[in-house]
């Protein structure tokens, strides 16, 4: 649903106050931590993040992509380890349900996706099959009313938190590639489905992957999620959506690493004045700002054109991938800036750092946006 003004900046007014005042003080705890305390995560639920996306028929806010994209830009303005908590119930957890699940999918698990209470995964990655996500080795084997899954998923986010995974495996072996792919809703009460420790990772602690293992789970046929053979279509279309939420997330942590540098180089004295006055600070301030902005712009941008109905695989890469590369470069900026206020741990600063890093990968690399991007230019 499109909120009106008013509603929408009291919206943003709410989760950026949130933002600021509850969970920016406490960033350094969690990462030191590497947990959410149970209050934030139980804030985060009533204030509806976790529905964000979801529509209101099953409980959640119905944002469109505009207003999630703006939500976004608030959201990376505290470690975007936070957002991770109900980041794949927003965006890649559920929208594969939200785009392809049957009525009665939806009303079985949406309403639980939108309170929080259930938590959900994106299991696509594997061992063997990172970008090349097509090449997925899980199988889904037709066994009289269920699939059997046999398996292993690989760095899949809230995977030791989630109660539902959507997860891409192949239902015919003898094809090759994405049409041999199916998707499927699986709960993690299924017998058989397992998960590994979190993984010890450079940035955003608090936010953790894990393995997922699949030993002869037997998935009930009717939590298929689309047609045998589509699920490829339904992960790529998910990312799709994912990637715009995540360039979103990548302004909005850029606007506070500006925000911060420009506050530090206004109080930083050197040779006798504050570094703001040097031309050789204005100039990565400037450039900060500038890329910041040309972000922010690719995103609405993208966002208004799938809210208008129209396929962003294009832009939606283009956002990513720009959106990415760029928060890179303000926060080694940022460090360069603070000098070594900077690289040590005190404001902040090489922390996020650290935390950013992972945008450039997850969700698809820069890499593979580049793909994406020449691929749809070349389109007849
Ligand atoms: N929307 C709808 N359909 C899509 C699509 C999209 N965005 N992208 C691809 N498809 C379809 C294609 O049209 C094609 O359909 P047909 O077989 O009917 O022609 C099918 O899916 C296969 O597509 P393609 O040939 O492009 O697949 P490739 O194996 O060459 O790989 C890339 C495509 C590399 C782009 C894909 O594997 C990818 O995005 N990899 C990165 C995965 C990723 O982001 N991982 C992060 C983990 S999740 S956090």
């Amino acid at each position: 649903m499109a909120y009106d003004a008013e509603t929408r900046a009291q919206l943003l007014d709410t989760v950026r106050r949130f933002v600021s005042e509850k969970l920016r003080p406490i960033e350094a705890e969690v990462a030191e931590n590497d947990a959410v305390p149970e209050w934030a995560l139980k804030e985060m639920r009533e204030l509806g993040l976790y529905g964000l996306s979801i529509p209101e028929e099953y409980g959640g806010l119905g944002l469109t992509m505009e207003d999630e994209c703006l939500v976004g830009f608030e959201l990376g303005r505290c470690s975007p380890a936070f957002r991770s908590a109900f980041g794949t119930n927003v965006g890649i957890g559920s929208q594969g349900l939200v785009m392809f699940g049957t009525p009665e999918q939806k009303a079985k698990y949406l309403p639980g996706v939108a309170s929080g209470e259930i938590v959900t995964s994106f299991a696509l990655t594997e061992p063997e099959a990172g970008s090349d996500s097509a090449s997925v080795r899980t199988t889904a084997i037709r066994d009289g009313d269920a699939y059997v899954l046999n398996g292993a998923k690989r760095y899949i986010t809230n995977a030791n938190k989630a109660h539902l995974f959507t997860v891409m495996a192949r239902t015919n072996p003898d094809v090759k590639g994405g049409s041999g792919v199916s998707a499927f809703l699986v709960p993690r009460d299924l017998k058989g489905l397992s998960t590994g420790k979190p993984e010890k990772k450079m940035g955003q602690q608090g936010a953790h992957i894990c393995d997922v293992y699949f030993d002869n789970v037997r998935v009930p046929i009717e939590n298929r999620l689309g047609e045998e053979g589509q699920g490829f279509r339904v992960a790529m279309q998910v990312l799709d959506r994912g990637r715009l939420h995540i360039a979103s997330v990548c302004c909005g942590v850029a606007e506070r690493l500006i925000e911060d540098c420009v506050k530090y180089a206004a109080e930083r004295k050197q040779f006798g004045q504050p570094i703001a006055s040097f031309q050789m600070i204005q100039a990565m301030l400037a450039d900060s700002r500038t890329e910041a902005y040309a972000a922010r712009t690719m995103v609405l941008d993208a966002a208004k054109k799938r809210d208008a109905g129209q396929n962003v695989t294009m832009e939606a890469a283009c956002a990513k991938l720009y959106a990415s590369e760029m928060v890179g470069r303000v926060a080694d900026r940022a460090v360069q800036i603070f000098g070594g206020a900077g690289y040590t741990a005190d404001h902040g600063i090489e922390r996020l750092y650290r935390d950013v890093r992972i945008f450039r990968i997850y969700e698809g690399t820069s890499e593979i946006q580049r793909l994406v991007i020449a691929r749809e230019m070349m389109k007849g």
